[in-house]
């Protein structure tokens, strides 16, 4: 059923955006995704031990503390040994990549999908762009040999000029959450008000990803910071500008980003499977198997692995906003 008022849809469809509190029960999704994480964590922190990497496993810490240490003593940024979507570069036969039990039934829980079912109808299809980023504080995180902090704050960036341009008009609602409640210290988004109502805008490569250059910037003044508690979720329109503020607590910031549209709309990056999650047309399509869904994924990476990268940026570096 849908959830949402109309109130809230027109803000949506003014303003390119919608916070919502309360979407679904914390204890229901983020519980077990974090039992299931600390399981992720504690094999990586094993395994860099076994290398060398790290000189403790720190095995008694809780999540948030223990990926701190692991992060400053490895000098390294994990990002994609918890990540349930594979790397658009590179990929390899063991390139690691997380798609437990407890992220599907996140990806596909009821009042989560209701909510989204408002924006787009019932039939909903699971977009494969989508990522865990868990972010430690700039004070103590991996930095590169310039000095910038890696897998720090998101540039500025529409969600439709990271992927290919097939899926310009795909009907694609993001739909961003924290683990952890998170606010302007420790990095939540922030979105330009009214931005999805341009164009797709030229985006340029900078050290933490494609952005779009200032000077194209539309009201950059008029950004508002998105806090959210855990249990809400922020709901994006695939050409609202939005960013990452930098995470200067001493909190990490632990989030999903979900993409959904509807079935049959190119999803923007081919090569990656999606599924269908809900679908009153044909129940009998919809994916319920979390193991089939990790299967999708390990089959993927195997078609994928040592392969030349497909193309996702459309933007050329030469691009006179780029310079
Ligand atoms: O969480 C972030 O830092 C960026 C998220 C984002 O850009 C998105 O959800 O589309
Ligand atoms: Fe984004």
């Amino acid at each position: 059923m849908p959830t949402l008022s109309s109130a809230q849809l027109e803000y949506f469809e003014t303003f390119g955006f919608l916070a919502v509190e309360d979407v679904f029960d914390p204890a229901e999704v983020i519980d077990p995704v974090m039992d299931e994480y600390a399981g992720v964590l504690d094999t990586l922190a094993n395994e860099l031990f076994e290398r060398g990497a790290i000189t403790d496993r720190h095995a008694d810490l809780p999540f948030a503390e223990r990926v701190c240490q692991v992060y400053a003593e490895s000098q390294k940024v994990h990002a994609q040994y918890f990540d349930f979507s594979l790397p658009q570069k590179g990929i390899t036969a063991d390139t690691p990549f997380w798609a437990g039990p407890a992220v599907f039934n996140a990806l596909t829980n009821p009042s989560l999908l209701d909510t989204v079912e408002s924006f787009i109808g019932a039939e909903i299809y699971s977009n494969p762009v989508q990522h865990v980023r868990v972010k430690v504080p700039e004070s103590i995180a991996p930095r590169d040999a310039e000095g910038n902090v890696i897998y720090g704050a998101t540039p500025w960036h529409q969600d439709s000029g990271v992927i290919n341009a097939s899926a310009d008009d795909t009907d694609m609602l993001t739909v961003w959450f924290p683990l952890m409640d998170t606010d302007a210290a420790n990095g939540c988004l922030q979105v330009i008000p009214g931005s999805h109502r341009g164009e797709v805008l030229t985006h340029c490569s900078s050290v933490q990803g494609l952005t779009i250059p200032s000077t194209i910037l539309p009201g950059e003044d008029s950004a508002r910071a998105v806090p959210l508690r855990a249990g809400g979720c922020l709901f994006l329109h695939r050409k609202t500008v939005h960013a990452a503020l930098p995470n200067l607590s001493d909190r990490i910031r632990w989030s999903f980003d979900l993409r959904y549209h509807p079935p049959g709309q190119p999803t923007g990056r081919d090569a990656f499977p999606g599924f269908i999650a809900r679908s009153r047309r044909d129940p009998d399509a919809v994916l319920s198997d979390a193991s089939a869904w990790r299967q999708m994924w390990l089959d993927a990476r195997a078609a994928l692995a040592d392969q030349p990268d497909p193309e996702y940026n459309r933007w050329s570096l030469n691009d006179e906003a780029c310079a």
